[in-house]
């Protein structure tokens, strides 16, 4: 669904880019840039970032070494992005080409939630920051990439901002995930399973939480819709401040790669009460199965090195099953890498569809704190 325009061809930007000398990109995937993305990976010109700064960074870099890369980001990753942006581009005046696909916008009310207040936003905070933007449709494209350019060439940095979905696939083939093993709806349904009752589980953004939602709905469970990466920090505050509690976090490799400093803040602050499972099936399959760096990071020996008292690497649910009852008889933290597969069937539902943001933080809340407790932190 294209919020103005029709659909942009994926080799017409393809190509368009490369007539100006864009043949590199960079970036963390939404799927409106399935299409784009893997026609670089094809051909070897495009690097996955953990995030959205390191991309912007890297761009950055590439430019001081003469070569011309794009960003490629879905404006959740603003934030990211905005550090690197006003610190080291504007201030250097080295100029960055961006892509940008809108969730949220042009009606925050069509998207989920957590992209409604990012796309009522992300406009008037390049605004702000003095960042040249322009929508990107089919009928625009040329005109527009001009005028990217002549910004380029000027020092400006030029941000072009893609309706979601407005971008066609790419005809090719993608990287694909890895097969074999558990996929992320046996694993989640496999820690489900596991977990006694009163655990809290932390499920992470993308088809975990959906899968988490759908395997068994319980007021313990936190389903992260947007906040990518972040979801084992917010499990570590939770573990910290209810230390009788037992938290496990389902995590997944694009998400855990993204703030990796997550893993040291938990190896220092050595939550017993934690298990840390991160499913590694190679890539971001929620966002069209692109590739991730977790294929050259041993997550589970970060996590040890990081000070996890445990770390482990599984390829089945029944080792799975025994390392989850091995976490549960020592202190943590735990930390559990699931070699996991693709997934394949069809994914359920948002928890978002059938709760509301709001409610799943707030009857956690509840499930945790005493009644009277509850009232007085409300
Ligand atoms: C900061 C930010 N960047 C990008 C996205 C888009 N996004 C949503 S889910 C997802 C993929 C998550 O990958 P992973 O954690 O490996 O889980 P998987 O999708 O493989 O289950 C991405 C890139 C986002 N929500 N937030």
């Amino acid at each position: 669904m294209a919020g103005a325009g029709s659909m942009i061809d994926c080799c017409d930007l393809i190509a368009g880019l490369a007539a100006r000398g864009w043949n590199q990109g960079s970036g963390v995937p939404c799927s409106t840039f399935a299409g784009p993305i893997a026609h670089l990976s094809a051909s070897g010109h495009y690097r996955a970032a953990a995030n959205e700064g390191l991309a912007l960074s890297g761009a950055v870099g590439a430019r001081l070494a003469g070569r011309r890369e794009a960003v490629f980001l879905q404006n959740s990753g603003l934030g990211n992005l905005i550090n690197p942006l006003t610190s080291l581009c504007q201030p250097y005046a080295v100029p960055v080409l961006a892509l940008v696909s809108m969730r949220g916008w042009p009606d925050p009310g069509a998207d989920e939630p957590q992209h409604a207040l990012m796309g009522q936003t992300t406009e008037t905070i390049l605004s702000a920051l003095g960042i040249w933007h322009t929508v990107l449709t089919a009928e625009s494209l040329d005109p527009a990439l001009d005028r990217a350019e002549q910004m380029i060439s000027s020092g400006r940095s030029a941000f072009l901002l893609v309706p979601h979905r407005s971008i066609s696939q790419h005809p090719g083939t993608m990287p694909a995930l890895r097969t074999g093993g558990p996929d992320t709806a046996e694993v989640t349904s496999a820690v489900a399973d596991a977990c006694p009752p009163g655990t809290a589980v932390f499920a992470t953004t993308g088809y975990t939480s959906r899968y988490l939602h759908d395997a068994l709905d319980r007021p313990e469970n936190f389903y992260m819709q947007g906040s990518m990466g972040h979801v084992s920090s917010l499990a570590l505050g939770y573990a910290d401040a209810a230390p009788e509690k037992t938290v496990i976090v389902l995590d997944g490799d694009g998400a855990a790669l993204m703030h990796l400093g997550a893993l040291s803040t938990i190896g220092a602050a050595q939550p017993a009460n934690l298990v840390h499972v991160v499913i590694d099936n190679g890539g971001y399959e929620s966002t069209g199965s692109q590739q991730s760096t977790s294929g050259t990071t041993d997550l589970a020996a970060v996590a040890k090195a990081c000070g996890y008292r445990a770390a482990s690497t599984v390829d089945s649910v029944q080792a799975l099953q025994q390392q989850l009852a091995s976490a549960a008889a020592a202190p943590g933290p735990h930390f559990i890498l699931v070699r996991a597969g693709r997934t394949v069937r069809q994914t359920p539902q948002r928890a978002g569809a059938s709760l509301s943001l709001p409610h799943i933080a707030a009857r956690l809340q509840d499930a945790t704190l005493p009644a009277a407790a509850a009232a007085s932190h409300a």
